[in-house]
């Protein structure tokens, strides 16, 4: 039975796409081709944050209107960056309200003469919400951190001989409302034996430190007037062939013609089409493996699309090359399956957080945790609990890591949060997320939110309702969100294709009681088994451990507890990984800022490797694990290696 519905979902694959719901508008990664340049605008930003008692000083007086020097002191803020932990001025750590960035740029010649040449000024993100103006001019406004955000400002930079100078001003606001996502809320103080007039806090309901600003790069970008707008692949698998199925939008222009390339990684053209719609076929096709699943993991073909438009000034060409990754994803009562074979997730969750940067997008970081990732034989991620750079996905796709896409639903704890508002928001978001990341072979789920309320009635309709938007928005994947309700309680878990359950036994209950675990374990999954019959990640679990604390016999916060903790949820994985849970995540990757509180020591403790991403005993113990899992995992299945610990284990 469980086998039919999946050859079912994997034959409806293509069929569904052309349901899904068309989404406004693409977001393609803006990458440089022959008809298309970047311009990035990543350095040194001058910085202002509105300390005046309403925060509105910025609009009242228009600093937008001229250079931002002008109007009062500025600070150099890099960018990208979180502005929190840049400054000696402790005010700006935990500062709620607006801040202003602002950066002159001057353009090439040709996008400011050529007319069909047209110009994007592109936001990878700004947290949380933003304004943008450029030369003054109020061009553009997003809600939400995490996701990028655009706007085409030929009209403002093809205006006359002056025009290659640009100023480019963004205010962003950092405060959470009950209705952004993730929700937050306002708290006035109003004693005024303990506080002055006016004080406010802004309370979250997650853990993690609110880092805000332009945490991504900020650049320009050219594509002619007439352009590919939006491309949308999904692949699927017949017999030895690869179909991609692909859908193009194009603008600027109804009169065009699309040519459509698919090539190998030698570069050898594999398949061609014409149109916005075709299909691909690519005989003894290879196929796109996670990370150590398979011996020749992640192989990545490319569509290259090329059109060829008519427009007012004359004819025009565009080009745009896609990473395309041809893999099969379905879900039985017991299994997940990747290209028909059952995976398992053994992985991590992660935050974008380090250092001084906050949450600044970071290359270094980046290539440093993907060669941790690859030491530790993880071969999986969920993106807790917002969706990462574009790069990131990027890298993910590159080495077969597999990504649970979470959107940032995160706090959804109170019954306030579950609105009409919200949800609209919500969905909204989603289609943002999956806009940006439907291309990426390496995402095979989205999660719609982290531990929302999801024993209350109202966010059962509220968790019916974004999943089945995502499911329109994009019918080839599984939808999930992560519970830490009981499985009795839950109203959510019904529309789920994956249970995603967080424990902390013998972390948050019944502290130090380790030899708890296995039976609490056991029962959570078997509970949960009995109910759905789907199923199921161990999607958080862990223990905080401050590196360099050691006691034997093991007490809380050492890295002994920690490995023990883990030990004794490994046993009850051990048993179940063989029937019906198909994957689990540590909490966390690593250590990572929360806000201060007396429950958290310099942050949330919890990662098996520091902050500063170096291991602690608990990540000796995940990499044996993993490795272990990944022998036995392998396909087609091949001898354990005993290299497999050593630094450059299986390329
Ligand atoms: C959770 C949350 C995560 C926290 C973690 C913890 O359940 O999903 O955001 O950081 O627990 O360490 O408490």
């Amino acid at each position: 039975m469980a086998r039919r519905t999946a050859v079912a979902w994997a034959a409806l694959g293509p069929l569904l796409w052309g349901c899904a719901l068309a989404l406004q508008g693409g977001m393609l990664y803006p990458r440089e081709s022959p008809s298309r340049q970047r311009k990035e605008l990543d350095g040194l930003w001058s910085f202002r944050a509105d300390f005046s008692h309403n925060r509105r000083r910025g609009f009242e007086e228009q600093w937008y209107r001229r250079p931002l020097r002008e109007s009062g002191p500025t600070l150099d803020m890099p960018v990208p960056s979180s502005f929190n932990d840049i400054s000696q001025d402790w005010r700006l750590w935990d500062f709620v309200g607006w801040v202003w960035y602002e950066r002159e740029v001057i353009l090439p010649e040709r996008w400011t003469q050529d007319l069909s040449t047209r110009v994007v000024l592109r936001i990878g993100s700004a947290h949380a919400y933003a304004i943008v103006w450029v030369n003054g001019v109020d061009t553009l406004e997003h809600e939400g951190g995490y996701l990028p955000f655009e706007a085409d400002i030929s009209n403002l930079v093809q205006v006359g001989p002056l025009s290659s100078q640009l100023r480019i001003t963004i205010a962003i606001n950092n405060t959470l409302t009950p209705t952004t996502l993730p929700p937050g809320t306002i708290q006035y103080l109003t004693d005024t034996s303990k506080y002055p007039k006016g004080y406010f806090v802004q309370n979250v309901y997650f853990d993690f430190f609110n880092y805000a600003g332009l945490q991504r790069s900020v650049l320009l970008y050219t594509t002619p007037t007439a352009y590919i707008d939006d491309i949308t692949v999904t692949t699927s698998v017949e017999h030895d062939s690869g179909l991609v199925n692909y859908q193009i939008s194009v603008k600027g222009s109804n009169l065009f013609e699309l040519e459509v390339r698919l090539l190998d990684a030698e570069n050898k053209l594999v398949a061609n089409g014409t149109g916005t719609q075709g299909q691909l076929k690519v005989p003894g096709a290879r196929l796109w493996w996670p990370y150590l699943m398979h011996e020749r993991p992640a192989y990545l073909y490319s569509l290259e699309v090329r059109l060829t438009a008519q427009t007012s000034l004359g004819p025009v060409s565009d080009f745009y090359t896609l990473p395309v990754g041809i893999r099969t994803v379905n879900v039985t009562k017991s299994q997940f399956l990747i290209n028909g074979k059952p995976f398992y997730f053994h992985g991590v969750n992660k935050h974008e957080d380090a250092d001084i940067r906050g949450k600044g997008f970071d290359w270094p970081l980046l290539v440093k945790d993907f060669n941790l990732l690859r030491w530790l034989g993880a071969n999986a991620f969920r993106t807790s609990h917002y969706p990462y750079a574009e790069e990131v996905l990027q890298m993910c796709d590159r080495y077969g890591i597999v990504v649970i896409d979470e959107c940032p639903g995160v706090g959804l704890e109170l019954p306030q949060f579950f609105n009409n508002v919200s949800l609209q928001n919500h969905m909204r978001v989603m289609e943002e997320v999956v806009r940006r990341d439907k291309n990426h072979p390496a995402v095979v789920m989205w999660s719609v939110a982290n531990e929302p309320a999801s024993h209350l009635e109202s966010a059962g309709y509220y968790l019916k309702m974004v999943i089945a938007h995502t499911k329109a928005l994009d019918p080839s994947r599984p939808v999930t969100f992560v519970t830490r309700s009981n499985y009795a309680a839950d109203k959510g878990a019904p529309y789920v294709d994956v249970i995603c359950v967080n424990s902390y036994y013998s972390w948050y209950n019944d502290f130090g009681h380790l030899e708890l675990i296995q039976r609490q374990l056991t029962t959570q999954f078997e509970n949960w088994y009995k109910t759905y019959q789907k199923p199921i990640i161990q999607s958080e679990y862990g223990a905080e451990a401050i590196v360099g604390f050691h006691q034997d016999p093991p007490l809380m916060f050492t890295e002994e507890y920690q490995k023990s903790l883990l030990e004794q949820y490994h046993v009850v994985l051990d048993q179940k990984r063989r029937k019906y849970v198909v994957g689990e995540l540590i909490w966390n990757f690593a250590d990572f800022m929360t806000e201060q509180s007396p429950l958290r020591v310099l942050g949330n403790k919890k990662g098996v490797f520091t902050r500063q991403r170096q291991p602690k005993s608990a990540a000796f113990l995940l990499r044996e694990r993993y490795w272990k899992i990944a022998n036995e995992t392998r396909y087609p299945y091949s001898i354990a290696k005993s290299q497999c610990l050593e630094n450059s284990p299986f390329t």
